[in-house]
């Protein structure tokens, strides 16, 4: 038996599932390379079991009363909280990611999530009625009917948690195919959202590749479908989904650019800018990897941010004090150290980390945050999304330039700034082509604010009260008055 071994692969209608005629897969620890559960992917009697279910469940759920859906979602996030050591255990063995992240940002934000839309206002559903000379118009928003959520491996219960609270709340079903790579935190949520007492098949899980993904995206009984995951992903599914005009969001990768005038509390710049490069080993869409520091403050943002990222505790992912863990798999971890590589031999200066700081398999996939100065913008590796410790820093003399190079990428995610003049900060955002500003913060989400991105960095939103445009379909009824 191993460490973290569910039930069964599936939870489908309430319940635990396998069919071990699916191909086995297993799950491991990306700190030691150790299994620590073994699955097997959907078959199609799995995969039409939790679309019947889904439909069965979502027909019930549609006419249950928005107040009883919200105490469903507000029991959610109580049992999220309760259960949230053990949660972020099974996070830390299923991605790496260090417990010290993981306790407090992983089924904590999927908490929150659950708790926002349970305490939204019942306006927020309403629609309206309005009295005209031709009759009454009422406008209705209605649940579309079956979801389908498909994850990433960075965040695998939080993603689940971003995606089903709304779908929900709005009287949908979903099933959530969770990262082949991470498959195990997403089938807690499921248990978690039947112990608080949806219908059976209101949240089904089933594991598996992109061809589950993709069975899932072009069945007939899918309504809508929300991805997390990589551009060239998003770009099939929207194909696809789009080919039977199915409603989609995209939530994708980005290469945000980080703005740090001569007037910025530098200390506080260094800070972001280790958030938004090295949490999570770097493994964030929303990541600032592309820096830009004013020339009069770049020297002594450069001393600072390397002396941060070397002060970094590299190591046991399961150690308090642990502050970088491994990458998710030896796979990726080989993907970023080629760009390491890269990045040399374009000509940039690795001024700290480096391809030889990275180590693979028995001594786990870990990467010392690596920090490149004497980048230009033509460079793959200030161009392309790494997904690892790996920062570019870039200098600039005026407001005009940067923002012409932080907005010259097809990626558009999100953008900080760090200044001590908030005229100045408000007219950079409005320049910016981003779907997220942060002004002197970085990677903070709260969970009403929407989240998503400009250009190839999505379609639709997450979180706040715009995610309810995304899960509803409007109805216009006119009655007519004579
Ligand atoms: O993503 P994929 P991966 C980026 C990051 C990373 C890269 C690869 O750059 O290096 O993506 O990560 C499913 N139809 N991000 O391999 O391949 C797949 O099974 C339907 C950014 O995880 O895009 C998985 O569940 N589904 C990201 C999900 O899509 C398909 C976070 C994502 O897989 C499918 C993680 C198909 N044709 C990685 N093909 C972020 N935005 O945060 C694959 N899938």
């Amino acid at each position: 038996m191993y460490p973290h071994q569910p039930e069964g692969s599936h939870f489908v209608e309430g319940a635990y599932r396998d069919d071990r005629e699916g191909t086995p897969f297993q799950s491991c620890f990306p700190a030691d390379g150790r299994v620590i559960a073994r699955l097997h992917v959907a078959t199609p009697a799995i995969l039409d079991h939790a679309i019947h279910s889904a439909q069965n469940a979502q027909a019930i759920w549609r006419t249950t009363s928005l107040s009883e859906r919200q105490q469903v979602l507000r029991r959610v996030a109580e049992i999220l909280r309760d259960r949230n050591d053990e949660l972020a255990r099974l996070e830390t063995f299923d991605t790496g990611k260090p417990i010290s992240e993981t306790l407090v940002s992983d089924p904590a934000s999927a908490a929150e999530c659950f708790e926002y839309y349970s305490a939204l206002s019942p306006t927020a559903l309403q629609g309206s009625t309005e009295q005209t000379d031709t009759g009454t118009i009422k406008v209705l928003k209605e649940p579309l009917g079956v979801c389908v959520g498909i994850g990433a491996w960075n965040y695998p219960i939080q993603i689940a948690g971003w995606k089903a609270a709304p779908a929900l709340l709005c009287g949908n079903a979903m099933i959530f195919k969770p990262s082949e790579t991470t498959p195990l935190s997403a089938l807690k949520l499921a248990e978690i959202i039947a112990e608080a007492g949806a219908p059976a098949g209101l949240f089904n899980v089933v594991q598996g590749d992109g061809k589950v993904g993709q069975w899932l995206v072009e069945h007939p009984g899918v309504a809508k479908v929300s991805l997390t995951g990589s551009v060239a992903t998003g770009k099939k599914i929207h194909a696809a989904a789009t080919a039977q005009l199915k409603h989609v969001s995209l939530e994708l990768g980005g290469k945000s650019p980080l703005i740090v005038f001569d007037d910025a509390d530098l200390e506080a710049a260094v800070e972001g800018a280790a958030a938004g490069n090295f949490y999570s080993s770097g493994q964030i869409c929303s990541n600032c990897t592309r820096i830009y520091v004013q020339r009069s403050a770049f020297d002594r943002f450069l001393e600072l941010f390397i002396a941060r990222a070397e002060s970094m505790k590299m190591g046991d992912p399961l150690d308090p004090e642990t502050e970088i863990g491994p990458l998710v798999s030896e796979h990726h971890a080989e993907s970023v150290r080629t760009y390491i590589e890269l990045g040399l031999s374009e000509g940039a200066t690795c001024v700290s980390g480096g391809p030889n700081s990275v180590s693979m398999a028995a001594d786990g996939t870990y990467v010392r945050p690596t920090i490149f100065t004497d980048v230009r913008e033509a460079m793959r590796i200030a161009r392309e999304e790494i997904f690892g410790p790996v920062a570019c820093v870039m200098m600039f003399d005026t407001e005009e330039e940067v923002i012409g190079r932080a907005n010259a990428t097809e990626l558009g995610l999100a953008a900080g700034i760090y200044t001590g003049d908030n005229g100045r900060a408000e007219r950079v955002a409005h320049q910016l082509q981003a779907g997220i500003c942060w002004i002197n913060t970085y990677n903070e989400y709260p969970i009403a604010m929407p989240f998503g991105g400009y250009k190839q960095s999505g379609l639709g939103r997450e979180n706040g009260l715009l995610v309810l445009d995304h899960y509803t379909q409007t109805k216009s009824i006119l009655t007519q008055s004579r």
